[in-house]
């Protein structure tokens, strides 16, 4: 959208103007608006909600409108009543239907086990295995995983289901694989030795069980060392009826560390200086982000398989509600509001939140170094160029200077094939980015901030959302975001991204 208006005018109409108006501003917001208020009509009589969102409340040279109790979905906006059911959007639902059921998981970069139903349940083939992960563009590293991939492809199956899944050993070693979290028959536990013997190499065996609980599982390797090769995987089992209130996205991020030291590709599983991190068997900027439409309302599932690290993890401009836990909801007079859930090994934590900030906002572990990959110890880059520490220190008024060009040979350590100050991001690599059109749209710089346990969410109004999700539209590095301030910022007050700070065309 261009800026056809006089600044001045349109400035004091983006400050002084109603919800109402910025829609209309925005083209199909507006519409979208008015479907949100015929669905809270639908949900009239709806037995499972709990009290019914009252009318909007007028809103005058104020621009919260106070949907549900002083809380707006396409607004930052707090609620009034911290006991209230929709502070903080505790309850304000989602646009999807509760009869429609539960959401579809979605764990980006990774996909889903394919089953067949065989005499009564379903049946699923899950193969241990060595493979390659491409954690980074062009960083392929040899780990373990299941059916070539890890964490291993998504197991989702529906509370009641019975499941039978057949376990074929690739691995050079034996395994065996445990469904964490599941209450079922203890032949089936896949306690290495304790509960049953081990699969040897070339071997099967097949477990199954009922499931009579939902939430967030996951499988993981029952032996020793293995699970830190990358053998994990989601077990999602969604509740027979949809939780009140209903979500219209379901994300999973599976957390993991890898010892991967320079010049190598093959993880250790013995060393605990870990210096990879991946969401979901990939690093920031290559884990890809999470596109949600302006107000929808989001659930997210973390799960940590670090083998000794905890996470806490941060979500910029929203409030979230945590909700459950590994393997169970909580109660609603259980949630609680965070920005930062701090989730340690073997935990996962849930939350939801109502997308009513537009933008893309980081979201990530918030310790310094799991930001970063490569942090080995060991080495550096030698960054002054034949200057010795007596000449530094005789001329501290003004120090020699530092190359900071990646295609500066001091950059790299001999050896060391790995940048150790940051990544290098070659054509190749900026163009396998922004590849994905989960990118599309975003600041030329973006990957610059989006290193290692770090991705972003994108909270798009309905028209933008179609343009980077559903169109076959080339959207040139940084229109989305430049609307997005257009539209809710200040617009004056805004520079684009610098172009030719990265590589990789559009
Ligand atoms: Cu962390």
């Amino acid at each position: 959208m261009s800026n056809t208006t006089d600044p001045s005018d349109r400035r004091s109409f983006l400050k002084h103007g109603t919800l109402a108006a910025m829609a209309l501003s925005a083209g199909t917001a507006a519409a979208q608006q008015t479907e949100d208020h015929s669905e809270h009509d639908d949900h009239k009589g709806h037995a499972a909600v709990a009290r019914q969102p009252k009318t909007p409340v007028e809103h005058k040279h104020n621009h919260v409108a106070a949907e549900y109790d002083g809380f707006s979905r396409y607004v930052p906006s707090r609620g009034n009543d911290p006991d209230s059911d929709f502070y903080l959007g505790k309850q304000v639902p989602g646009f999807r239907k509760q009869e429609a059921g539960p959401a579809p998981f979605e764990a980006p970069d990774l996909t889903k086990l394919p089953w067949k139903m065989k005499n009564g349940a379903k049946e699923f083939h899950l193969v241990p295995q060595q493979i390659e992960r491409e954690f980074l563009p062009g960083q392929k590293m040899i780990v373990w995983g299941y059916n070539g991939s890890t964490p291993g492809p998504t197991i989702e199956v529906t509370q009641g289901d019975r499941v039978r899944i057949v376990v074929h050993n690739e691995l050079p070693e034996e395994t065996t694989v445990h469904w964490h979290g599941f209450e079922l028959p203890v032949q089936y536990d896949g306690s290495h030795t304790l509960t049953q013997n081990p699969i040897k190499p070339g071997g099967t065996f097949a477990y199954e069980f009922d499931v009579h609980e939902a939430g967030t599982f996951w499988y993981h390797s029952h032996v020793a060392m293995q699970e830190t090769m990358g053998m994990v995987g989601w077990f999602i089992v969604h509740p027979r009826q949809a939780f009140n209130p209903p979500v219209d996205r379901d994300f999973g991020l599976l957390f993991q560390q890898f010892t991967i030291l320079p010049n190598q590709t093959v993880s250790d599983s013995w060393s605990m200086n870990w210096n990879w991190h991946t969401i979901n068997g990939r690093s920031g900027p290559f884990s890809t982000p999470l596109v949600v439409k302006h107000g929808e309302r989001v659930r997210v599932r973390i799960m940590n398989f670090a083998p000794v690290q905890h996470h806490p993890i941060h979500l910029h401009g929203h409030t979230f509600w945590v909700t459950g836990h590994e393997g169970t909801r909580a109660p609603k007079s259980a949630w609680i509001p965070r920005n930062t859930e701090l989730i340690a090994v073997a935990q996962a934590s849930e939350f939801e939140f109502i997308a009513n900030n537009p933008g893309d906002w980081m979201f990530h572990c918030h310790m310094t170094h799991h930001m970063m990959n490569h942090m080995v110890n060991h080495v550096g880059p030698r960054i002054r160029t034949n200057d010795s520490v007596d000449q530094y220190l005789t001329n501290l008024d003004s120090r020699p200077s530092v190359p900071l060009s990646h295609d500066d040979p001091n950059f790299t350590v001999p050896g060391y094939p790995q940048g150790m100050k940051g990544m290098s991001m070659s054509d190749e690599f900026m163009q396998t980015l922004w590849s994905r059109r989960e990118m599309m749209g975003m600041r030329a710089t973006a990957a610059m901030s989006l290193m290692g346990l770090m991705t972003a969410i994108r909270v798009l109004p309905e028209d933008l959302y179609q343009r980077v999700m559903e169109s076959d539209e080339k959207i040139p590095k940084g229109a989305i975001f430049d609307e997005i301030v257009k539209r809710f910022g200040n617009p004056d007050d805004y520079k684009a991204a610098p172009m030719n700070m990265m590589h990789g065309g559009h």
